[in-house]
């Protein structure tokens, strides 16, 4: 039998210290430190560092990932330059091409401690050959990554010669979510269609749903409470996440206090993309400049479940990054002003226990009974961790150590005596 003993560690959302017992695979028995009887454990001595369950990325582009600069770079900034980049490198996609990316992103997330992502696959290409080649990674990364892949209709159902059908057409090969872009279709009725439509369409494959949403600085956009009220007529309360959803940082207070209360009866999702937003949007504004987020304190504090994604890794959408969720946190936490002690501290839930919600995913977490999948931070708590955007030492899933991070070192020397003259 395969057993060990985590002694002496940090968990994330309990206090004090903990000995966790990993028994061919399975967290067997979570006990205080020091109260756990098991002899015939290897026994490894975490001193104190912080175990919490793998990172959950709840909104990537895995088919556009590691194409910024091919065959122009973004310099406008925008969503649409973005998008207007995209189509043009899109053309020249082929099977192997994509794989090859989103390989080589999901084992820097791996590295980074994801141990589950939901990826948005570009569907507005009459050749979907970029869903054929995420359903093969899907498939050949499942022993280490759990995918869950979103039909994402980037050029719009209604806008784009036959996007219905190839978002249909996308379902019936495999795809595990419907995407939609409302605000990007050519009106704000056919945004509101579209909607309907793709409602239609997850009843009738029985997927959840995941749309792009008011992605745009327009107090004027508001399909998301078209989708709430959808989400409410249809009984697809919890299976609803809507994404980015930026208008509502320029949506007027009275409007959103009664906008609030549709959201809490449709249980939506939320997941804000701070690295990227904070990036794309507010490109029209002079001075004041909006910060182009949606209200995630708000929405937090309203009862309602929101998350943190990165959204993109080098792509036209986003010229840099490399994975890293604490990164994401960092921004998200700066740009939506959740800097109390408290707010940091507990900051972790944004991108591990609020994602796992917002992707319906079961048996996630560090208790008993539940598959050994988690990470240990180089940190002793969620401030530090993300304070010091901790190194991930450990990634671990059902057991097996499937990344794991050397901490690196810095010496300071300030006695004179002991600096070492470097030329
Ligand atoms: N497509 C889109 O519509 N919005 C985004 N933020 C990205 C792609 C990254
Ligand atoms: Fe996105």
């Amino acid at each position: 039998m395969n057993l060990k003993m985590l002694a002496n560690a940090s968990i994330f959302g309990r206090e004090g210290l903990w000995d966790l017992l990993i028994e061919n695979g399975t967290f067997s028995q979570i006990k205080k430190a020091g109260t756990m009887t098991a002899e015939h454990a290897e026994k490894i001595d975490l001193q104190g560092k912080l175990v919490c369950a793998p990172f959950v990325e709840p909104h990537i582009h895995l088919d556009t990932t590691l194409t910024a600069g091919q065959p122009r770079w973004n310099e406008s900034g925008t969503l649409f330059e973005g998008i207007q980049r995209w189509s043009e490198r899109k053309e020249s996609l082929t099977k192997q091409d994509v794989k090859d990316r989103a390989k080589k992103a999901l084992s820097w997330q791996i590295a980074n401690g994801i141990g589950h992502v939901r990826t948005h696959v570009d569907t507005t290409d009459p050749t979907l050959i970029a869903l054929e080649a995420m359903l093969e990674v899907k498939e050949e990364m499942k022993d280490f990554i759990d995918l869950q892949i979103v039909a994402f209709p980037q050029e719009g159902i209604l806008s784009y010669p036959n996007g219905l059908e190839l978002l249909d057409e996308a379902m019936k090969m495999g795809a595990d979510i419907v995407g939609g872009i409302p605000h990007f279709e050519f009106t704000r009725d056919d945004g509101a269609e579209s909607i309907r439509q793709l409602f239609k369409i997850a009843m009738k494959y029985d997927k959840s749903i995941d749309i792009h949403c008011d992605e745009i600085d327009d107090e004027q956009s508001r399909h998301l409470e078209v989708v709430a009220r959808e989400t409410i007529h249809n009984d697809y309360q919890g299976r609803v996440t809507a994404s980015h959803t930026t208008a509502m940082g320029s949506y007027n207070d009275a409007y959103t206090y009664k906008l609030m209360r549709v959201l809490g009866l449709a249980k939506m999702n939320f997941v804000a993309n701070p690295l990227v937003n904070i990036h794309l949007q507010g490109r029209f504004d002079t001075y004041p400049k909006r910060r182009g987020l949606t209200r995630v304190k708000e929405l937090d504090q309203n009862g309602l479940n929101v998350c943190f994604g990165h959204d993109d890794i080098m792509d036209p959408w986003y010229p840099i990054g490399n994975g890293n969720m604490l990164q994401v946190l960092h921004m998200g936490l700066h740009a939506s002003q959740l800097m109390g002690y408290s707010d940091i501290k507990n900051s972790l839930r944004f991108v591990t226990e609020n994602s796992a919600k917002a992707l319906e995913l079961k048996q996630y977490g560090i208790q008993e009974n539940n598959p050994a999948n988690f990470i240990v931070l180089n940190a002793t708590d969620g401030y530090h961790a993300l304070r010091l955007q901790a190194e991930v030492l450990y990634s671990v899933k059902n057991g097996r150590i499937i990344s794991q991070t050397k901490p690196k070192q810095t010496e300071v020397r300030l006695e004179q005596t002991k600096n070492i003259d470097f030329m």
